[in-house]
């Protein structure tokens, strides 16, 4: 109960017994009560053009049209000839994110701060929806670890994620195969998806996946004040449809399924992924194409984010939401316990593989610091 009054720079963590070390990722640990989840509410947006620039505003944002009750969607149609892709090699960090905050700085919620007469913002967590999401599906991961970098800065922890040694080295011998099915789910948002309201998509267009249009959400987590943004790939196109994020829709592309064993296993991992990535930033549609081994979507369905966890209910040894979500919030926790030296040149890396605890080691000046020198000066003035 030590709050963040006193930053002590030079205290060496191993030597305090009251701190946790590890963290377990055992699911049976966190079978408790479902925790405290406030509606997120969305605080802004902005967009990125297929240039990667950034611009405070919806720019970007598409509608969904829907496609035939009968589909014969190619997604491997324009793979060759009309496919920009985003460099992967570039780490972007949470940069985009502490642009919009800069941005923004004047609308969000702020604190004075303790041991100056600055302003800071007045929030826990700062981080990409996709991390959380990875937090989330942790206790069911079998197949790829995570390492994520934490700085606390102004009272804040900034969450953002490191390429493991592992993905760095899958990223690198992704195969041909598998870099045209990346492709698929960009071709079936262009199938789907229209830039002003009325309008028909257009499949002849080129797929550039520098494009991106991102909701940034408040919200909280039992205690922890998150502020986050995720990638939303449309909205509903009726001007009546709930104000965001409930009117946003998320887009997915999935092998149909034949056989028992493939229900299962979509049942298991895949809808387990899709749940956390919407449910987190309160989106409540996911318009699923299920295309043949071609890759041609041949049905659509829709899938509320609400209703998953009475789906998955039934299946043997299923995931639950709830351990999702708590093992979210004793990370988090956790992490608030470790990062104590509020400094923005510190990162604390959690790093955690399957089959392990979650582990952390701290480091200042390192490859890992993330936080840009821009965004460190214009928040103390
Ligand atoms: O590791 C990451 N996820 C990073 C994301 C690292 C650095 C930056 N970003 C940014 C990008 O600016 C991107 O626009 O994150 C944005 C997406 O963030 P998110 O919503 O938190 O990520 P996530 O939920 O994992 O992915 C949402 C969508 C994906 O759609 P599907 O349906 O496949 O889940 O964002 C796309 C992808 O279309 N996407 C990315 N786009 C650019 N860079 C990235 C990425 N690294 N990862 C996913
Ligand atoms: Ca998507």
């Amino acid at each position: 109960a030590e709050g963040r009054k006193h930053a002590r720079p030079e205290r060496d963590v191993s030597a305090l017994s009251s701190v946790p070390r590890i963290l377990s990722t055992r699911a049976a640990l966190y079978e408790r009560d479902f925790p405290v989840y406030k509606q997120p509410v969305e605080v802004g947006c902005f967009s990125l053009d297929s240039r990667r620039t950034f611009f405070n505003d919806a720019r970007q944002l598409r509608y969904y049209v829907e496609p035939d009750r009968k589909p014969k969607l190619d997604l491997r149609e324009g793979y060759r000839e009309r496919y920009v892709r985003r460099d992967e090699r570039v780490k972007e960090n949470l940069d985009h994110l502490l642009t919009w905050i800069l941005a923004n700085r004047s609308k969000l919620p702020s604190r004075p701060a303790a041991s100056s007469s600055l302003l800071e913002l007045d929030v826990d967590i700062v981080t990409w929806r996709g991390h959380l999401t990875k937090l989330l599906t942790t206790p069911y991961e079998t197949q790829e670890g995570w390492q994520l970098a934490v700085t606390k800065f102004g009272g804040t922890l900034y969450v953002s994620e490191v390429e493991t040694e592992a993905a760095r080295q899958s990223r690198e011998s992704r195969t041909e195969r598998h870099d045209e099915m990346m492709y698929w789910g960009y071709k079936f948002e262009q199938y789907t998806c229209a830039d002003e309201v009325g309008a028909c998509p257009n499949p002849g267009g080129v797929v550039n996946t520098n494009e991106a249009f991102c909701t940034v959400v408040q919200t909280r987590l039992g205690p922890h004040k998150l502020l986050f943004s995720g990638e939303v790939d449309c909205r509903d196109p009726d001007p009546l449809a709930p104000p965001a994020p409930s009117c946003y829709i998320e887009l997915k592309t999935s092998a149909e399924i034949r056989m028992p064993k493939q229900r299962r296993n979509f049942l298991r991992y895949k809808l387990l992924k899709w749940w956390a990535q919407s449910f987190l930033p309160g989106v409540p549609r996911i318009i699923a194409g299920f295309r043949d081994s071609d890759g041609t979507v041949v049905s659509v369905e829709t899938y509320h984010t609400s209703t998953i966890p009475q789906i998955i209910k039934s299946e043997y040894n299923s995931w639950k939401p709830t351990v999702c979500m708590n093992f979210c919030f004793d990370f988090l926790s956790f992490a608030k316990t470790a990062a104590i030296e509020d400094d923005p040149r510190v990162v604390y890396l959690f790093s955690w593989e399957p089959n392990r605890d979650v582990i952390y080691s701290v480091h200042r000046d390192s490859p890992y610091t993330f936080l840009p020198e821009w965004y460190v000066r214009q928040m103390m003035s």
